[in-house]
């Protein structure tokens, strides 16, 4: 057993006359960002998105396992193959009968088919895989706490990172995207959670035109 270890914390502390003036910044540059499925093929510098991952990374997470790892593609053959097996994948759901009719319905809003052509356009795809279990050293699995929920938080931490950095992203998750854990020689302790393709939105982009709920719907104060 390790002993614990602390050291200060001490972050500089906001005036109170600031913080509601940062918060509605916050507030609004977030309610500012949309899923994106239009991009455009303009470079955009590998730093950037190496800044969003070690961001991402700063996330809490179960017993402080960080049980995630970021696979960077920006090898256009590496792409095009990702593309091919997701719309395999997509063409089963949408025209195959695998999605529900509940679920075509509840998508129906958004616009999506089985076409995923932007998985080919954009400069960056990001990967984010799960740790199931951990790996030590000699090879001996170490047992990991809330998985989900930890990599969860290091995802939406992504997003947000890149949309400050006026990047856009989607989090897709072509069902069933175990392929991703082989086309990409991941380990079989890792599991994909989520694929971000990241750009700029294209020129014409277009995002459906949909609401977020109010907070008198998604809040409760006792
Ligand atoms: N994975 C499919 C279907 C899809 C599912 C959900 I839940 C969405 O919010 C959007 C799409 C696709 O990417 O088309």
């Amino acid at each position: 057993m390790t002993d614990p270890s602390f050291v200060p914390y001490r972050p500089p502390r906001i005036l109170e006359t600031e913080v509601l003036e940062r918060a509605e910044l916050f507030y609004e540059l977030m309610d500012s960002r949309r899923s994106v499925r239009m991009f455009s093929a303009e470079r955009v510098p590998r730093l950037a998105i190496e800044r969003a991952i070690a961001t991402a990374s700063t996330a809490p997470s179960g017993a402080h396992r960080q049980p995630w790892t970021f696979v960077v593609i920006g090898d256009p053959d590496v792409k095009r193959q990702i593309r091919e097996a997701a719309e395999e994948e997509e063409r089963t759901n949408y025209e195959g009968g695998r999605l529900p009719d509940d679920w075509l319905e509840a998508l129906a809003p958004l616009g999506t088919d089985w076409h995923k052509e932007f998985l080919e356009t954009v400069p960056w795809i990001v990967v984010l895989f799960e740790h199931r279990y951990g790996l030590d050293a000699d090879g001996t699995k170490i047992k990991n706490f809330y998985v989900k929920e930890s990599v969860g938080i290091a995802c939406g931490m992504f997003i947000a990172a890149l949309h400050q950095m006026g990047l856009a992203t989607l989090t897709h998750t072509p069902s069933p995207m175990a392929f991703l854990t082989k086309l990409l020689g991941r380990p079989e302790n890792e599991r994909p959670f989520a694929m971000m393709p990241i750009g700029y939105p294209a020129p014409d982009c277009v995002v459906p035109d949909i609401t977020r709920k109010p907070l008198d719907q998604v809040m409760v104060t006792l």
